[in-house]
């Protein structure tokens, strides 16, 4: 049985990480059967880092590495029907998302001084005095540390949020009045593109980047067509 430790969900929203979210769309895109526990504290993580699989006795992280692991295991192949220069595609999409996109949402998450003090309440309001006090602080220096040193921390604000809207206007283009990334059968970079717009389209964070989602009726669409699909239990009633 695979298990998938993902940190504790919040609002009508799969995950808060984009990641966490990811993998488990990517579990019920597959129809594979899993559990799920919650992970406050990544320290004992294999790579120190949420999300991980335990399947078979085997711990595995990284949310590609994983996705990669359970096509083999499982003979799972969402892309059969796809060329190899849309498999590219897909995996150039990642790659924008998860390794440049992907810092700045965190950014509007932590560090922007509009959202931050809700995150922060969100995250840590539970904590007891001096805890509640010291362990925010310390986690945000964490993340900014992050950033500087992958790069995206020495912009500007107004240069961060432009490089997140820039991808997200590319993603509304890509997508265009397709049903899904590669037309009407969603594949592998449905669940990563998913996590994505999921997590500014449902959490009540105000950032110029859930503007820029707002701004796309394609990306609003598409992200109710994967959440009544893959999340149903989490959708409102109309
Ligand atoms: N490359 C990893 C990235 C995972 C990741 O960055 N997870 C973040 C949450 S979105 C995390 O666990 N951060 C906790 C930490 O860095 O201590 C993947 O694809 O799974």
């Amino acid at each position: 049985m695979i298990t998938l430790y993902q940190f504790p969900q919040f609002f009508d929203l799969p995950n808060l990480s984009p990641f966490c979210v990811k993998v488990e769309c990517f579990l019920r895109m597959a129809q594979l059967e899993y559990t799920v526990e919650s992970v406050a504290d990544t320290r004992k993580a294999p790579k120190g880092k949420c999300p991980y699989i335990s399947d078979n006795g085997q711990l595995l992280a990284d949310s590609e590495m994983i996705l990669d692991y359970l096509e083999t295991q499982y003979k799972i192949n969402l892309d059969a029907s796809l060329s190899s220069e849309q498999k590219a595609y897909s995996r150039a999409i990642q790659a924008m998302l998860d390794e440049r996109f992907y810092w700045t949402a965190v950014y509007s998450r932590w560090v922007d001084e509009q959202t931050w003090p809700q995150v922060s309440k969100l995250f840590f309001g539970d904590l007891s005095f001096p805890l509640n006090k010291i362990i925010p602080v310390l986690a945000k220096k964490q993340i900014i540390k992050q950033m500087y040193g992958h790069g995206i921390g020495r912009h500007r604000e107004d240069e961060i949020y432009a490089i997140g809207q820039k991808d997200i206007v590319a993603i509304a283009n890509i997508l265009g009045d397709k049903q899904f990334i590669h037309g009407d059968q969603p594949t592998r970079i449905d669940a990563c593109v998913f996590s994505y717009l999921v997590n500014f389209i449902v959490p009540p964070f105000s950032s110029p980047l859930k503007d820029e989602v707002q701004q796309h009726s394609n990306l609003i669409d598409y992200n109710q067509r994967m959440m009544t699909t893959y999340f149903p239990e989490l959708c409102q009633p109309d």
